[in-house]
Parts: structure tokens; sequence; C-alpha cells
């Protein structure tokens, strides 16, 4: 496999002003017709070589003339025209197979219905294209169909012409009047419902929105649509963007490889992040079509109209408008629930990856298939290094330089150095030193230590940096760096941005007459580690004024506990009690919720030197035992008093009321008792919403068999029509801490809702599996193959899949000898199969070496 580096980067020779395609769809072929104005750049350049992955061309024509097969070469990934002039009109017609495409990128079919998926490098398998993101070029497409079998057919931009002359075929021309990049081309034609709203931009622009879905689940576009005109507005508001075509269509697919695409006025989605009602959706599905329906709105500016100059500048495009999205978030809903969730998900992910085989900077400077980085680093670290930017600059000079942003580069396709000027020119700050998050893997760690005399505080900071994944060294960061510091009544003594940028160095603070109390990393302003040894922990899941590192103080406090615990079957009283406080505070019930949550595996598998997973189940049953016994009848009174009266309101009152509902639940579950199993069954009989339903059936799955069977049977009958609903259950089994559980995934496979093409039910059951530590890393080894098979198996079908399901086997260097040596021997099988994707074969590669 070919890897291809940044620094190889070369300006394109060509430009192509304008396209011109035509697109016929037939069940059995589909041809594609590609008129492209093209001029020459580079006078030195000779001959046009196009991107185009197993072509099966037709015809070409240069300026209207049939071209004899000396005048091109066709090779497995391109088409070159030989000597052509510097202007001219390329026409090629090509043929293509939609129905057969299972690997979901370039045209396909999910069920009937046509659609695409381009970025980064999916058009060339469309039509042969200079495919890269530095051309950008005005679109104009024509789909042409059976009309009864696709009444519905779209493309980017505005329509321009409906052509309904041919007997059973139908057309429609749409145009895009905004120059783009080939990635964000789309298509899509099918027999589909849809809801229709408008929007009335800042200007007075009347845009109409459009949700297209399967027939039949208009009814559960709602809530999507209401997202959208929410992050219009709130993008006119805080960016002053607005929408810039009369029509903005989303179209809800089951197929999908990930969340959801910005195409040009046609954005893409997987049916997960658009389809939803309080029957069938849980609030953390609301919550996420929320956040990825306006990820895809912001995209019109960042990532549209300035896109990336080429794929390693990515971040430039994923991480700002992650960090949109977050902001949009926290704006509509609570903001001390939202940062903590986004951090919690940044050191699931993304802390393991950079801690992995795998790491990369946010800005990689190479790879081998470019899919294989639409990362946690890249989107969620991606964001973390904005936000520091907007914290150093504060909200009106952040506001400024993205608007110099937007003036500068719009129309252009950048990289993110452009970006960092118009932040450092607009902010009016250096931002020199600050460039080495671009360019550095793995996660920073901070040492802090304190100490204190004679009314002097001194905070004595030191960078432990590490080094690349080549071991070489890698230089000290600058960031900013929140703090607080608390007299001992937990009153807020001092509030500060520290700017770290040494590798060492000691900040002192005057005149306090006891030893004040630190809490550090407010907001997480950076997105390092923490290392400190500290024990008022307690104190600041007291008294700590802000949300985040109170948050923080329990998390931390929690660790520790675990840690002794599995050193030591101790238990550290002071925490329990700490715990206890927690309970009686009187807080946002959703913040409540988080701050009561215990570590997750993850967590406490960061902090092990070698991984075994046994030892940190035990220690994490054995903590939630005590604090279930040992604070039952409160926890129940929680309980009782936040599951009546039972609502399907999705105010965020009642939001939270399932949260802390469902969060105490799920310790108490700790308990193994039959009052508690008959607690979640009952749950589970009388659940009006999904999310009630959802937390009580897991909760049975793996507590009780009996009532397991009954719950699972009645849900599996209501909802086995519903995929998306089909998917909660398969991960609930798949996840389930059942001794049986690989044999019942095994017997899933087979069950007639399942469809292994279908990324999402591939994720919730195999990708479920591969993340229930407990039985994937069983020590007979049977975890790894089963894994490893379905890679084998996937990789033929959809190399994206099993490229996304390869990372399970990320913590390989971390694990015990015994599994490291099962791990490893499972990997080299996978990576000699014959055919093997460069997509699968980068990231075992990398776990290998
Ligand atoms: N830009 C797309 C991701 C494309 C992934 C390609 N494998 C979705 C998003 O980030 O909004
Ligand atoms: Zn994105």
């Amino acid at each position: 496999a070919q890897t291809k580096y940044l620094k190889d980067y070369k300006k394109p020779a060509y430009a192509i002003k304008t396209v011109d395609l035509t697109f016929e769809l037939f069940e059995e072929e589909t041809i594609v017709t590609n008129s492209m104005q093209i001029t020459k750049a580079d006078t030195n350049e000779k001959d046009l070589k196009l991107d185009a992955v197993s072509l099966e061309l037709l015809e070409v024509s240069l300026n209207g003339l049939k071209l004899q097969e000396s005048r091109y070469i066709i090779e497995e990934e391109n088409l070159t025209i030989i000597n052509v002039p510097t202007e001219f009109e390329i026409k090629i017609k090509n043929k293509i197979y939609p129905q057969n495409n299972t690997e979901l990128e370039g045209l396909y079919k999910s069920g009937d219905i046509f659609c695409t998926q381009n970025e980064p490098e999916g058009f060339r398998s469309i039509t042969p294209y200079l495919d890269r993101p530095d051309i950008m070029s005005v679109f104009t497409t024509t789909v042409v169909a059976d009309k009864k079998k696709y009444p519905i057919l779209l493309s980017n931009g505005n329509k321009i012409k409906c052509h309904e002359s041919f007997d059973e075929r139908h057309g429609v021309t749409w145009h895009d009047p905004h120059p783009k990049p080939s990635y964000l081309f789309a298509l899509v034609a099918g027999d589909l419902g849809s809801i229709s709203d408008e929007f009335v931009t800042m200007s007075g622009n009347k845009i109409v929105l459009n949700i297209y879905c399967d027939l039949g689940n208009e009814n559960k576009c709602h809530h999507a649509m209401r997202s959208l005109k929410e992050a219009m507005k709130w993008d006119e508001k805080k960016y002053g963007r607005e929408y810039d075509l009369e029509i903005y269509n989303i179209v809800a697919v089951d197929s999908f490889n990930m969340g959801a695409m910005e195409n040009k006025g046609l954005n893409i989605f997987n049916s997960a992040y658009v389809l939803a009602d309080m029957d069938t959706a849980t609030d953390a599905n609301f919550m996420g079509i929320e956040s990825v329906i306006a990820h895809e709105y912001f995209h019109n500016w960042t990532g549209n109209r300035i896109t990336c100059r080429d794929w390693f500048q990515l971040t430039l495009k994923e991480g700002l408008t992650v960090f949109r999205d977050q902001c949009f978030s926290a704006d509509m809903n609570s903001a001390e629930v939202q940062r903590i969730e986004d951090v919690k998900a940044l050191r699931e992910r993304q802390f393991v990856e950079d801690a992995s085989p795998t790491r990369h900077p946010i800005q990689p400077e190479s790879y081998i298939s470019m899919n294989n980085f639409y990362t946690a680093t890249v989107y969620e670290k991606g964001a973390e290094v904005i936000r520091m930017v907007h914290t150093f600059l504060g909200e009106k000079k952040y506001a400024k330089a993205t608007d110099l942003y937007f003036e500068t580069f719009d129309g252009q396709a950048v990289t993110t150095d452009d970006f960092l000027w118009a932040m450092s020119k607009g902010g009016d700050i250096n931002l020199e030193a600050f460039k080495t998050w671009y360019h550095q893997s793995g996660t920073p760690r901070l040492k802090v230590e304190e100490s204190f005399a004679n009314g002097t505080y001194k905070l004595s900071l030191t960078q432990i940096i590490p080094d690349t994944l080549e071991d070489r060294k890698q230089k000290p960061y600058y960031y900013p760096l929140k703090m607080g510091l608390l007299d001992e009544e937990g009153k807020e003594v001092l509030v500060k941005t520290l700017i770290v940028s040494k590798e060492h160095e000691t900040f002192v603070f005057e005149n306090f007459e006891t030893k004040p109390v630190l809490s550090i990393n407010r907001d997480f302003s950076a997105p390092i580690i923490i290392e400190q040894k500290k024990s008022e922990y307690d104190f600041l899941m007291q008294y700590d004024t802000n949300s985040f590192t109170q948050y923080e103080a329990t998390q931390n406090f929690a660790l520790q506990t675990i840690n002794k615990l599995i050193s030591s079957d101790e238990i550290d009283k002071a925490f329990v009690q700490a715990y206890g406080y927690l309970l009686d505070l009187d807080v946002d019930l959703s913040y409540k919720a988080l701050l009561l949550e215990l570590p997750s595996v993850s967590a406490i598998m960061q902090l092990q030197e070698k991984i075994d997973f046994d030892v940190i189940y035990t220690a994490q049953d054995k903590l939630l035992k005590i604090i279930a016994q040992k604070f039952k009848n409160k926890l129940l009174d929680i309980y009782k008093k936040n599951h009546f009266p039972a609502s399907m309101s999705l105010d965020a009152e009642y939001i939270a009321k399932r949260a802390i509902k469902n969060r105490v639940l799920k310790i108490l579950f700790a308990l193994k008792s039959d009052e508690v199993a008959q607690l979640a069954q009952k749950q589970y009989e009388e659940s009006l919403t999904m999310t009630d339903r959802i937390v009580a059936l897991d909760v049975l799955e793996n507590l009780h068999v009996n009532y397991a069977e009954v719950a699972l049977q009645d849900f599996y009958n209501k909802y086995k029509d519903e995929t998306l609903v089909m998917n909660k259950y398969f991960a609930i089994l798949a996840s389930s801490s059942r001794y049986d559980v690989l044999e019942r995934v095994e017997k899933l496979q087979r069950d007639k809702v399942y469809d292994e093409k279908v990324p999402n039910l591939v994720r919730s059951l195999v990708g479920s599996f591969a993340r229930n530590h407990k039985y994937f890393h069983a020590k007979d080894g049977s975890g790894y193959k089963f894994l490893a098979d379905k890679i084998i198996a996937i990789d033929k079908i959809n190399p994206q899949m099993a490229s996304g399901l390869c990372g399970a086997f990320k913590v390989c260097n971390k694990m015990n000898n015994h599994n490291q040596n099962l791990m490893k021997k499972e990997l080299s099988r996978v990576i000699s199969t014959q055919g093997l994707s460069k997509n699968s074969f980068e990231i075992i590669d990398k776990i290998l070496k």
C-alpha cells in the first residue's frame, strides 16, 4: 500500500471551471456523462491525469471530437488524456454499478434509494475527475430515472429544470452556483416521504427546508427540522453566517458508513441522526440528532464555503465545526452538562487513541487510507485546540478573528496555517508557539506541585511531553490553564487563566492566611492529563465553584479509591462520605446524574500500566456495591421522587428527571437484589419513553435471566421492524455481562433483522461486543478470534467498516503478555489475508509494529 505525505503537496496544474453531469439511473447499471471546462494553470504540463477507479469507459471526447484509444491511457486508478491544449472541454461517458456497491462510497444504493458518499475520495469511483479538495468547480447535474420508482431526484444547489418528456422516465436538473470540491457532490433518487418548512434568513431570504426519509417515517423528522432551524438561527447570531441557496435538503438513509455528510445543499444522513420519536428514540438520541444536524449545517461555512486545501488539513473544517456544534449544544441545553459530556467522550475515545500505536497529530503528516483519519483526534482533539484559541482570544476578539477568516478565505481551499493567521491577526495575538498542537501527538501531561509558607502559595508546573511514536522528542506545549483558589471555607479567593508555555514554571501567589485549595484545569481549558498527588478531592466535591472541576474531583477521588481497592481491598471511607454529600446536593438534576456516575472501565484502564480487565471489573463492582448498600434508602428515594409522574416530555426538566432516576437505578443494580430487579421490570413495563425502556432492559439483561427473557422477547416483538430500535437491542445483548454473550452474538448474526451490509447493525452487534472488555478479552482468545473472523469477512464487503472494527485491537501493547500474544496471533492472521483492504492494513500494521 502506498503512503501519501503532506510534504509532497503540489498545487494543481489544471483548473476545472464547470462540470456538467448527467446520470441515467437503471436497475442494472448507471451511465454517467461528465463534461468539464478545463484550463491549464501550469503550461509546462502536457497530459491531464484524472483520478478514476476501476473505470469502465464508454467514450471520451476533447472539444467535441471523439478521442482515439491512442490519445488516452486507462490505469487502475487513473485516466490520462495525452497532450491537452490550454483551454478545452473534456466529455467522458462511463458506466458504474451502484447496486453492487457494498463499500458505500461513491454512488450506491441504501435499500431502494440511490445515494452518494464522496468524502474524501469517493467521487473518482463515479466519474474521472481531479478528485482533490483544492479543485473547486461549479456543478450542474441532471438525474434521469424511472418516474414511478424514483419520483424524487435530488442533487446539490437549486432546482433549475424538470424534464417530464421521457415516457416512464423523468429527469431533474440542479445547479449549484457555489464552486465546490468534488467531495461535496451528492445525488439522491428514490421514492421518499418528506416534511417541509421554511426559514427566513437575517437578510430576508426565504429558504425552503426539506427532510426526506423512507415513506412512513415522516413523523419522526420533526425534531431534526426543529434542530435545523435552531442551527440556522444560531449561526447567524453567533457567527453572522447566513445560508446561501434557495433550498436546503436533508435525506435520511439506513446504510451509511458514518453519521452524516455535509454535501452542499443536500446533506445525506445516517437515519439514526434524523429519525426520532419518544417511543423509539432515547433522550441521548434526540441530543445526538440536534448536534449532528447542526454540525452538518455549520459545515456550510466551515468546510464548504471555505474548504481544505488537501486532506491533511481535515481538522481545519472538522475541529472547527465540532467546536461550533459543541457550543451550539451548550447554548441549547445545559452548558455544564455539555462540557462534561464532551470531555468524557474525548477521554474515552481520543485519549485512548492518543496513547495507542494509531496516534497521530490533529494534522497528520502521512496516510495510507484517508478514511482512517476521520478520527477522534482530528475531530474532538481538533475541537479542543480551537477551544483553546477561543479561550486565548475571548468572545469578542474571537468573533473579529472568525469574521476575518470568512472575509479573507471565502471561496478558497486553505490550510490550518491560514486559519491561525486569521486568528492571530484578528485576535491580535502571537500564536506561533501554539502551533505544536497541530503537529505533535500524544496527550500532554502536567505535573502539579504545591507549596505554602509564610502566606505565599507556590504552584509549580512541569510539562511531561510524550514522545512521538518513533521516539522523537516533541516540544513543550502552549496553552491556557484556568485555575481557582478556594479558602478553607470554600470561598473562591482567586480565579485566573495561567498561560503554560515552558517545560517547567512556578507561579507565585501571595497574601494568604492559610493554604488555599487548588482547583485546576477548570472547564477543561486544555486537553491534558493533570498529574497530582492530592488529598483535597472531598473538599472540592463539596465546594468547588466550577462545575467541571467539581465533577473532576469526584472522578479523581473515585479513581483513587478504585486504585486502592485494586491493590489493598480497602475502601476509602472519606470517598463514601463525600459521595453521600453529592446525593444531597441541590443542583440541576442532569448535572447531578453525571456527578453520581462512577468512573468507566475505560477511565480506570487508562491508569493501568498493564491492563487487566478482571481486576478492573472486580474493583469497580466492589465500589458500586459499597455505595449502593450504604445509600440504598437515599437512592431509592431519589428514584421514586423522579420516576413519577412519568412523562413523555422532552423538556429539560423531564430529561433531567429521567437522567437522575436511571443513574440511580444503575447504581442500585449493584445490589443484585430481587427488589431492584422488580423495580427495573416495573420500569420496563410502565415506560412511556425509550430512555426508560432501554435502561430497564439493560439492567434486567444483566441482573435477572428470567425477567430479562420476557422483556427481551416483548421488546423484540414490538420493534423487530424498526431497525434503529433493533440496534439498541443488539447493543444491549452484545454488551451483556452474561457468560454466554459470544454464543448469543453469534446466533444473533443469523437473526432476520441483522444484515452485515448495514453499518449501524454491524456497529451495534459486532462493535458493541468488541467494547465488551470482559468477553472480548477472554483468556481463551475466543473474543479475539471472533472479531478477527468478522474483520476478514466484512473487509470484503466494506473496508471502512472493517478498519473501524480493527480499532478494538488498539490496546494490544498495553495488555498483559497472555492477551497480547493472543491478539497478535489474530492480527497476523488478518493482515496476511489475501486482498485485505488498505484501510484494514494500515491500522493493523501500526498495531503490530
Ligand atoms: N465530513 C463527514 C465525514 C466524512 C467521512 C468520510 N469517511 C461528516 C462530518 O464530519 O460532518
Ligand atoms: Zn464534520
